[in-house]
């Protein structure tokens, strides 16, 4: 099976149930690991108001993730089952594609029991409990998002009979991994792969390099992306209903056997059809292929 993931074994290691779940076992947190979350939670929560979006200030909030330490999944998953009805999963890393769609399309996001180390701080292979309850985890707070991800479950599980994983994966790099919103005051962010960084939480709003285009579904499941750097190409929404409607309206089916007869779209490339918001130097980019 196809995945941007090269590391990923097919069982579950030892101590880990079927469904690749382990416990969080939040008690063996050390005081140094309480430490980093609340470092990592302060520098990016610092620069948040006026950068990310409503509803994941919202879900920061009603989740009480200001409270200190790395959350205790018990007591997350008690604010996050009243709110949406979902619930936060331990797991020890990566797991299988068809695991991680079938945790999702059953409104359970599997989340790594560990947290980086100081070594690590900007830039670690595994999403840890920082990327994957600070950055996820607020936007599952929200209803629209919330059946967001349920719908994206349920295709990705389909998308494995259509043999079009590799589709399924660029619409989740570039709407949750990836995504920006356009609200009244401008664009903002709400995918947790910038929104747990620090360093591109500014890029994706404020650097001229990045493209910043209209989301479009066909569009976005044919643009190849890239996964040891910032983004070259953001697309943005005009709402979360717009990204749910679109997804469930959708009939997939068509739509992977019509992208598979096209080429994928190169990564920084800007399309006659694109409502280009930003036309992006791509000046980061070049400095550094030299
Ligand atoms: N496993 N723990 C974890 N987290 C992910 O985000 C994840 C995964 N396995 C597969 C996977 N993502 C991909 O299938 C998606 O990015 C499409
Ligand atoms: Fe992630």
């Amino acid at each position: 099976m196809e995945s941007q993931f090269t590391h990923v074994h097919d069982t579950p290691p030892p101590g880990a149930a079927a469904d690749w779940t382990i416990s969080q076992n939040w008690d063996a947190f050390t005081a140094d690991e309480h430490a980093m979350w609340d470092r990592l939670f302060a520098r990016q929560s610092d620069m948040l108001p006026g950068r990310a979006a409503d509803a994941f200030l919202r879900g920061i909030d009603v989740l009480r993730l200001e409270k200190p330490g790395v959350p205790d999944y018990r007591e997350l998953n008690a604010r996050l089952t009243a709110a949406t009805g979902w619930q936060v999963v331990a797991v020890p890393g990566l797991v299988p594609d068809d695991v991680f769609f079938d945790h999702l399309a059953n409104r359970r996001f599997p989340a790594g029991n560990f947290i980086r180390t100081p070594e690590q701080l900007d830039y670690l292979e595994e999403p840890d409990v920082f990327h994957d309850v600070f950055g996820h985890v607020p936007m599952l707070a929200d209803p629209v998002f919330a059946d967001y991800m349920v719908a994206y479950g349920e295709g990705g599980l389909r998308s494995l009979k259509f043999d079009a994983l590799k589709q399924l994966a660029r619409l989740y790099w570039y709407t949750v991994e990836f995504g920006l919103i356009r609200e009244a005051g401008g664009l903002r962010i709400y995918g947790a792969g910038i929104v747990s960084s620090f360093a591109e939480s500014v890029f994706a709003l404020d650097s001229d390099s990045p493209n910043r285009i209209g989301f479009d579904l066909a569009r976005v499941m044919r643009t190849d992306y890239r996964i040891d750097d910032f983004q070259q190409n953001y697309f943005v929404i005009d709402s979360l209903e717009q990204l749910l409607d679109t997804t469930v309206n959708t009939d997939f089916a068509p739509l992977y056997a019509a992208n598979a007869a096209l080429p994928p779209i190169p990564i920084a490339d800007i399309l006659p059809g694109d409502a280009v918001i930003t036309r992006g130097t791509q000046d980061y980019a070049l400095a550094k292929s030299g």
